[in-house]
């Protein structure tokens, strides 16, 4: 854990073992021979005599001591008897009795309240040194201002609310009734925005049944439309939501492919709530242009988009990663979002991923671990940023709502693979970006460059990991989570309150604090961790409600959209 000062940081680095510190071990090795050769000969045999008694009683009691030992060092436990009992009293769900029970059956008690801790600890450093703004700066006991809409609160609200965090979410609640106000000379990135805060704020509307909520996301939803008005109808990136203009980055008329694909579920679900159809018809509008745009590989897309033609940009790249992942999440999501029945989404979904099979999947050659890279003009780069780790889970979900048999097997392969980005680490956390060796001489699987050791605190292995665990109950998936949690406590949490996102993976005794907490910390991270471990498989099944793409839970509609 990370203690509250600098002063304390350098006690840290005393510890380091590549210190010259005065050793006189040499000196001690030497005195001690003068002595054995001053005694006697007949002393000499009876301290050899009784050495060979204790190594002789030593070997056969082994077996014995080492089950012992064994026995203590499962903390699990240990850990699981203590909290069963403190429990039962404290704990203060929102679920039924029914469920309740549910939820806490079968030795997940512990593991459950690890996660409620570490949410109740990041949350702490939020609320008292960055309340009501968009992220927490844990170090420095601050906060950063990316749009001013209070971000982490409202990313952090239906996390809250299945965790059973009533005082914590009647707080929050609070300040978005009080203080939160779309009605403000700011710009905002269209995409963050829609799906950390309409997202948000949909998702927490249909957990509570609370208007307030929806009355604000119809508000943030109005007010981010004028980003359609564009001659191709492609959205700008920012949009001024208090001034009601739009504009792309300074530097490009391009707009980022996932983004503008990967807003859909939330302005779709906002026209079936409001019954006014001008959401959905923008967003839609998008889908059935990309659809239908030259310049995809097997189903591949581009990783930009020009506003003004409508047309793919910086052609012939191709990733799973930044940029283009969310693309591929959404179109299997839209698909069952809107009852299986919108044919171009799940064809497009389809191709996709027999493109990714065809282009970017690979294996390394040192351990055979299966990963997705990237192709730039028809050259492989064996490269995977740690965001292609969504697409074990969305791959899964596929099979489980009716997609061929062997998405799966993928599935399992990538999930191996992404636990092996964390496991083989001296942090046991994923730098941001892996390499992979192809080569069967090299010694390892995963290369780690120095620009790419940092972790943000993501959450998509442990979002994959979690529907993994849903659709096949292997309970490897639930250890693997944990101990990403684990890791999260070692290396990045801070003493007063909070977790920081880290420079250096590799680095156990200092890996660099950042002095940042992400709202998707909160949003999706620890949700999904907090999922994982829930026995209730009723609590937000599957079968009922898509997660959008930063975790926010919306229904599967009841009919099909007209
Ligand atoms: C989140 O905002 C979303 O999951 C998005 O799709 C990708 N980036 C972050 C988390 O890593």
């Amino acid at each position: 854990m990370y203690p509250p000062s600098r002063k304390d940081f350098i006690s840290l680095t005393l510890s380091d073992p590549h210190s010259h510190a005065y050793n006189n071990g040499k000196h001690r090795r030497q005195s001690c021979w003068r002595k054995w050769k001053q005694l006697s000969r007949l002393q000499r045999s009876l301290i050899l005599f009784l050495l060979a008694l204790l190594l002789i009683f030593g070997l056969l009691s082994y077996p014995s001591l080492s089950e012992q030992w064994r026995g203590k060092q499962c903390p699990k436990l240990s850990l699981s008897l203590s909290h069963t009992h403190t429990l039962s009293h404290t704990h203060t769900h929102t679920h039924t009795g029914r469920d309740r029970d549910r939820v806490f059956s079968a030795g997940a008690v512990d593991r459950l309240e690890a996660v409620r801790d570490a949410f109740r600890h990041a949350w702490k450093g939020y609320k008292d040194y960055a309340w009501g703004h968009d992220e927490l700066k844990p170090i420095s006991k601050s906060f950063g201002e990316w749009f001013g809409l209070g971000l982490t609160l409202i990313d952090a609200l239906d996390t809250m609310w299945i965790m059973g965090l009533k005082e914590e979410f009647a707080d929050a609640r609070n300040w978005v009734e009080k203080q939160l106000t779309f009605s403000k000379n700011v710009d905002v990135n269209l995409f963050e925005t829609t799906i950390r805060v309409l997202g948000g704020l949909l998702s927490t509307y249909h957990l509570t049944g609370d208007q307030l909520f929806l009355e604000k996301a119809k508000d943030l939803g109005s007010r981010l439309m004028p980003a359609f008005k564009t001659p191709s109808k492609i959205p700008f990136s920012d949009v001024n939501i208090g001034k009601g203009t739009a504009h792309p980055p300074r530097w490009t008329a391009d707009s980022t492919l996932a983004e503008v694909t990967s807003i859909q579920l939330e302005f779709r679900e906002l026209s079936r709530l409001t019954q006014e159809p001008q959401y959905q018809e923008v967003v839609n509008e998008i889908m059935k242009l990309v659809h239908k745009l030259p310049g995809k590989q097997d189903g591949l897309v581009p990783m930009f988009i020009n506003t003004n033609s409508g047309q793919f940009t910086h052609k012939g790249t191709f990733t799973l990663g930044a940029r283009a992942d969310s693309y591929y999440e959404y179109l299997l999501k839209q698909w069952i979002q809107g009852g299986k029945t919108e044919d171009e989404l799940l064809e497009d979904y389809l191709q996709a991923i027999e493109g990714v099979r065809k282009h970017l999947v690979r294996q390394t050659g040192p351990g055979r671990l299966t990963f997705v890279g990237e192709l730039s003009h028809n050259r492989f780069n064996p490269k995977m940023d740690h965001l292609v780790c969504f697409l074990p889970g969305t791959l899964a979900l596929g099979v489980h709502n009716g997609l061929p048999r062997d998405h799966m097997d993928l599935a399992v392969e990538l999930m191996e693979t992404c636990h092996q980005m964390y496991k083989q680490m001296e942090t046991g956390l994923s730098p941001e970006i892996v390499h992979f060796s192809l080569q069967a001489s090299d010694g390892r699987d995963v290369i780690v460059k120095p620009a790419d050791r940092h972790n943000l605190l993501r959450p998509e292995t442990v979002e994959s990991l979690f529907y993994m665990y849903r659709f096949t109950k292997d309970t490897k998936y639930r250890d693997w989570g944990w101990d990403i949690l684990q890791s999260f406590n070692n290396y990045t949490k801070v003493s007063d309150g909070g977790y920081t996102s880290i420079n250096n993976v590799r680095d156990p005794v200092n890996p660099g604090p950042r002095d940042k907490m992400e709202s998707f910390f909160l949003g999706e991270t620890l949700k999904y961790l907090y999922l994982l471990f829930s026995d209730d498989m009723e609590l937000l099944s599957l079968d009922k409600y898509i997660f959008n793409t930063e975790a926010h839970p919306l229904p599967i509609w009841p009919s099909p959209p007209k």
